[in-house]
């Protein structure tokens, strides 16, 4: 079988502020990328994501574009951006950029012009509506704000934002406009990037007339904006215009994408190469994720397979920079070695299945979310709009938070022991984990034993083997409440992986004397295989 280049290399996430910073500024930038990539390329990384470094206000942490074509000055010039780009290729590492197409800043110039002159040609790039008896024009709830209108009063008409009220969702019906974005995408295909990761890309289309959505007050209406007919005619104009005949990669951030509707946007090969569905994100909250509830490992076991009978290639992930961090989420951190040996354990249940494995930057030693105390210390505009909205439950506010605030994720990542875990000599723009002293890269880079050294040997055992890229995918032990077990199987050959999700200790119906490729807190009892709590067992039979 030949693979795409994309289907044979594991991708790194990186959100730029927090990786490395070169100056001292507090603020991680593209020197501070350039300087760790001979880590990655150590790690065995093939491919990186890169979260967006476009010119921002930050209203959203560069999800607010206010130019595509420059580099963010705090990050650094394109010079920088060129030279990145060369490191990444001379070391054989893909680079995919960011594409943040369904909104743009409110200070991008389009939207400053549209704003300031109604007859301008880029009034029409965004969605402006006549107010319904002096509200907004339909009911529709955005992401970070009540309302998904903002009122302009220079011209008495609405713009509609499905995130903050500064990132002005962009008008796909204007050809204009949507020609624009192919230039500006080709421009960075020209410059040598090879793909992209685009953001909401299944909201790009919304329902002609904007009817309201279900219900009083204000409502999520994905009915009205996601995957909408439409959605398919520009993705593949997008795909004609910039996509093909190029050896590049196009992954969606799918939002609301399901089952059913999955294979209309990656099923022919015509719109998306990849795509990111979020059940598994899901499966701890009750209706909106800030009602948590616990990780249900059989629920966890039929997303898996859902998915990965639905699709022929799915995305693996377990975080990123909308997550709170998967070792505090779904693993253990009561003690040092629940720690180490649950976040191993993760790392094989998700990416020896079938797909593309997606890490996020800090994940691969181990980090865990922060231990938040008081709200300046919070940098991200969701729970900062969450806490300010729920005046009324702010302790309800504050637990989700903890658990799944966005900033989690964010804090900078932890190189060393020294002053600010050797991410900068300055002053951090949000604050590092207290933890650093105890994980760090420095620490477990030569420790055998480590997460890191570990994510190491899965990388590479990913890499070199067939049976894991591009063998078939089949669950066993379905009805088991603690275990997670999964074979992968090609030709004639066959890997077996289980996963412990318990503190219990489980003897496998396995002989210790079958050939084992990964072996974490796994002994032999009785000449059987038993995994201790968290342990983890990869065969070969
Ligand atoms: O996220 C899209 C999205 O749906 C998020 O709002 C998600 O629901 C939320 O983060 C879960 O808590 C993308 C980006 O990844 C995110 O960082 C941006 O804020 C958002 O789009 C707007 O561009
Ligand atoms: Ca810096």
């Amino acid at each position: 079988m030949e693979n795409k280049w994309w289907q044979k290399r594991v991708f790194y996430q990186i959100y730029p502020r927090s990786f490395s910073d070169s100056n001292g500024d507090g603020i991680g930038d593209i020197n501070g990328i350039i300087s760790k990539l001979d880590y990655l390329k150590w790690l065995g990384i093939g491919a990186i994501w890169l979260c967006p470094v476009y010119d921002s206000p930050n209203e959203d942490m560069g999800y607010d574009i206010r130019n595509y074509e420059t580099i963010m000055q705090e990050f650094g010039t394109m010079d920088d951006f060129k030279n990145l780009l060369s490191e990444l290729h001379k070391r054989d590492i893909k680079l995919v950029m960011d594409l943040v197409v369904n909104h743009t800043s409110d200070e991008h110039k389009w939207f400053v012009e549209a704003r300031k002159d109604p007859s301008s040609k880029y009034r029409n790039y965004y969605i402006w509506r006549k107010g319904k008896d002096g509200k907004e024009p339909n009911n529709w709830s955005s992401f970070f704000t009540p309302s998904a209108w903002t009122y302009d009063k220079e011209s008495d008409e609405w713009y509609l934002h499905l995130f903050a009220e500064k990132q002005p969702d962009l008008n796909w019906e204007n050809a204009d406009m949507r020609n624009e974005i192919y230039r500006m995408i080709n421009h960075w295909f020209d410059l040598g990037v090879d793909g992209f990761r685009m953001d909401v890309i299944s909201l790009i289309a919304k329902a002609p007339g904007l009817p309201n959505a279900k219900g009083d007050g204000y409502n999520m209406a994905p009915e009205h904006f996601a995957f909408q007919p439409k959605l398919h005619d520009y993705l593949r104009e997008m795909r004609k215009e910039c996509f093909d005949g190029r050896d590049c990669m196009c992954v969606g951030e799918t939002t609301f994408v399901n089952t059913e509707n999955a294979n209309t946007v990656v099923g022919d090969g015509r719109e998306l190469d990849l795509l990111f569905q979020f059940d598994l994100m899901d499966i701890d909250g009750e209706n909106t994720k800030w009602n948590l509830k616990p990780f249900d490992l059989k629920e966890f076991k039929r997303i898996i397979d859902k998915w990965q009978k639905a699709i022929k290639w799915n995305t693996l992930f377990w975080s990123n920079h909308d997550q709170p961090r998967v070792v505090s989420r779904f693993g253990s951190t009561e003690t040092y070695d629940s720690w180490k040996t649950s976040a191993k354990m993760l790392a094989v249940a998700m990416y020896l299945l079938k797909g593309t494995p997606f890490i996020y930057q800090g994940e691969e030693i181990g980090m865990t979310n922060y231990p938040f105390v008081d709200e300046t210390q919070l940098r991200d505009i969701e729970s900062i709009n969450l806490l300010s909205q729920s005046s009324d439950r702010r302790d309800w506010a504050w637990k989700g938070i903890l658990a799944k605030g966005r900033d989690n994720a964010r804090t900078p990542i932890q190189w060393d022991d020294s002053i600010n875990a050797g991410f900068s000599l300055g002053n951090p723009w949000i604050e590092v984990n207290p933890n650093y002293k105890n994980i760090n890269v420095k620490s477990q880079i030569n420790d055998d034993d480590s997460i890191l050294n570990f994510y190491r040997e899965l990388i590479s055992i990913r890499n070199n083997n067939d049976v894991l890229i591009n063998g078939d995918y089949r669950q066993i032990m379905f009805d088991d409440d603690r275990l997670f077990a999964y074979e992968r199987f090609l030709d004639n050959r066959k890997i077996t992986i289980y996963c412990n999700f318990s503190k219990d200790e489980i003897v496998l119906d396995v002989a210790s004397d079958v050939e084992k490729i990964i072996g974490i807190a796994c002994k032999n009892k009785n000449g059987y295989y038993a995994l201790s709590p968290y342990g983890t067992l990869v065969i070969k039979n």
